[in-house]
């Protein structure tokens, strides 16, 4: 019998429609005094801890999240990389789609998870506060009939199965910087005296750290690339203090007279060791494990690996991946991945390592994967481990890093249109000053004000800003990125609201053309249109370019930003416009306001 294709269409989409639940949670911010890694200081808690509690879900359902402000700051939640479908007021970016929740007051998020599954996470987004501890994972699990590439790796019916089950409850692992003051207080120092704070206190690891001191000798041995990279072409030659900070008068050109008084990283600050406990995750007689790896940290990426277990990258943002095995893996901020590991070795512990890669400082921290149940806290891993990388995140033999450029979708279908965009954004990653960083192509910069003023998604007129892009897209329309990098640092650039392809990059050389169109003409090499990696969020090298390429079809105002805290405060953030008239229609009326 032929049945009408709309009618079947109807059908399905109200069987989807009926199966999709709302998910209820709360989360209540609160501030306390407490010392994770050893040191004391005013922390931000969700629900009593941080990282905040896990939220999730079954694909296509409504994440509704009740968020109380106890905090003592005004603050937002943005959750990175849902698109926020027909609820573009619900993105949470603090003066873009709302005002800030004030303190004592609460803030009801709701919204669809249609078409999307995996790993993202949640964390404020008004100054640089996620960085004080407002942060947790999210995780969707994926509809049945998702492609998963473990098939391509395991063919053992009890593997696969043990797997798929691990894949419907990944292990969280999240690693985030920590430092000595809070976000606010880092930011005065910032703009009072012009200092860049490159350098951290310490790495937490879901929550867990301590500050460890490293031998003089191992940073300056660790320390090698930074020298013969990008610095040692410049002409630097970086000398690290006891806490492995380069010298920021040396990196930044701060010259600030009173250095010691202001304890800038780099200069003054001596390390002290604290014996705080680390995370500890105990095999439990698993054969696989699956890790939800992220990173939500306010500043520095690192290189991960795990001693003597090589592991599958199977999924990058919420996207299941043409599996790579390898045995490190670099996981730049507001970057996540779930990886899975064979655990099948020796009984023993080995080391979970995170070590910074950037280039401002050597710093590393450990957690333990155990297969000794009730470890404790083990001062260091088994003897009979193979340890990947150094404290420096250098790899200390032939093994794998991670590609990055060749992670493309494992469903083949999700591929880029071809052809030429009807709008091409060009922007431009620069340093004009210590503190000051921007995106526009004439150096306009975000302003803090504008976390704070008449949210842009609805403020009428819309507001005549140099970071606030409006080339008339309308729905439907095809959209290209160009971004070039010009200054000394790669930039983890996160776009809101749609995920992106990344058609063409380069490490060493900006984008050589007007438009993709001209590219294409050119053949130009870089371009990929045929399995390019499809993300929310992608690091621009220095010297080089990323193109980013969507379909308008989510009506809003959506952030594009350096999601380095530092960076951004600095301005390294833009507005796109996306069809506002439609966006606001789908606003409630009684949601829109003037003033907070
Ligand atoms: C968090 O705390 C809120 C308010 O106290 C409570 O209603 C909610 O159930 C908690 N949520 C989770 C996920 O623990
Ligand atoms: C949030 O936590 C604080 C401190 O524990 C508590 O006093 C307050 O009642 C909680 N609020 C909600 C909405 O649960
Ligand atoms: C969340 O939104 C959905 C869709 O509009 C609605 O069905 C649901 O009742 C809402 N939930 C709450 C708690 O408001
Ligand atoms: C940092 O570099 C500056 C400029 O070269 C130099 O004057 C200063 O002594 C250096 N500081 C340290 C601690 O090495
Ligand atoms: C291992 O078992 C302990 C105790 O039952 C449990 O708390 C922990 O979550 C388990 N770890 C993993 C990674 O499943
Ligand atoms: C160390 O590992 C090797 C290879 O896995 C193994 O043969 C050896 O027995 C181990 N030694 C100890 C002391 O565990
Ligand atoms: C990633 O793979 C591409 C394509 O095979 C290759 O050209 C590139 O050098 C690789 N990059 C790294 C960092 O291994
Ligand atoms: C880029 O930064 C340099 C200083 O590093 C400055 O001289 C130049 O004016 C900036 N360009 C723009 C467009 O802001
Ligand atoms: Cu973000």
């Amino acid at each position: 019998m032929l049945v009408p294709f709309k009618s079947v269409l109807s059908a399905l989409v109200l069987a989807s429609a009926a199966s999709a639940k709302v998910v209820e949670y709360a989360l209540n911010l609160t501030s306390t005094y407490s010392a994770p890694d050893g040191v004391y200081r005013e922390v931000y808690l969700v629900n009593g801890s941080s990282p905040g509690p896990l939220l999730t879900c079954d694909e296509g359902d409504y994440l509704s999240v009740m968020v109380y402000n106890n905090l003592p700051v005004p603050i937002t939640v943005h959750w990175h990389g849902i698109h926020q479908k027909d609820t573009p007021h619900l993105d949470g970016a603090a003066g873009i789609t709302q005002y800030p929740i004030d303190p004592g007051s609460s803030f009801h998020y709701n919204f669809t998870t249609v078409d999307q599954y995996g790993n993202f996470w949640y964390h404020a987004h008004l100054r640089a506060r996620y960085q004080d501890g407002v942060y947790g994972a999210i995780y969707i699990k994926p509809k049945d009939s998702r492609p998963k590439p473990y098939s391509s790796i395991v063919s053992d019916p009890a593997a696969l199965a043990e797997i798929l089950e691990k894949d419907s409850n990944p292990t969280q692992l999240a690693v985030a910087d920590w430092y000595k003051w809070t976000s606010d207080a880092i930011l005065a120092r910032e703009f009072t005296y012009g200092i860049d704070p490159p350098c951290i206190q310490s790495f937490l690891i879901n929550g867990k750290g301590r500050i460890v001191c490293q031998d003089a000798g191992a940073i300056s041995a660790a320390g090698t690339w930074r020298q013969e990279g990008v610095y040692g072409a410049a002409g630097y030659i970086p000398n690290f203090d006891s806490q492995g900070c380069t010298n920021i008068t040396l990196i930044n050109g701060f010259t600030g007279a009173d250095q010691q008084a202001l304890e800038a990283p780099g200069n003054s600050i001596q390390c002290a060791p604290s014996e705080t406990d680390r995370e500890v995750i105990y095999v439990n007689g698993s054969s696989y494990m699956v890790f939800d790896l992220s990173n939500m940290g306010g500043e520095m990426g690192v290189h991960f690996s795990i001693d003597s277990h090589p592991f599958w990258v199977v999924m990058v943002e919420g996207v299941y991946i043409e599996p790579q095995l390898v045995e490190q893996i670099y996981v730049g901020v507001g970057h996540r991945f779930l990886i899975l590991v064979e655990t099948n070795k020796e009984y023993g512990i080995y080391g979970m390592r995170f070590a910074s890669y950037e280039l401002a400082q050597i710093i590393e921290a450990l957690a333990f994967l155990s297969y000794v149940p009730d470890v404790g806290q083990p001062f260091r891993p088994s003897d009979n481990v193979t340890v990947y990388q150094d404290i420096g995140g250098n790899l200390v033999g032939d093994f794998t890093l991670f590609n990055v450029s060749i992670a493309s979708p494992f469903d083949t279908s999700v591929k880029p249109p071809t052809g030429a965009a009807d709008h091409t954004i060009h922007l431009l990653s620069n340093r004009s000053g210590v503190v000051y960083f921007s995106l526009m192509e004439d150096g306009s910069r975000m302003s803090q004000d504008m976390e704070i003023s008449e949210p842009v998604l609805w403020a009428d007129p819309l507001p005549d800003d140099g970071v606030i892009i409006n080339p008339g897209i309308k729905t439907g329309d095809l959209i290209d990125i160009i971004l070039d990098n010009t200054n000394l640092i790669a930039h983890p650039i996160h776009l809101h609201g749609h995920n992106f392809y990344l058609i063409s990059e380069s490490s060493s050389e900006n984008f050589p053309y007007d438009t993709v169109a001209d590219a294409i003409a050119a053949d130009y090499a870089p371009l990929n249109f045929n399995n390019p990696p499809y993300r929310d969020g992608y690091s621009v090298q220095t010297g080089g370019h990323i193109v980013l390429r969507f379909i308008a079809d989510n009506p809003g105002a959506w952030m594009l930003h350096c999601h380095l805290n530092t960076h951004l405060m600095g301005g390294m953030g833009v507005v796109i416009i996306e069809d506002r008239e439609e966006a606001i229609k789908k606003i409630p009326k009684s949601y829109i306001k003037t003033s907070s």
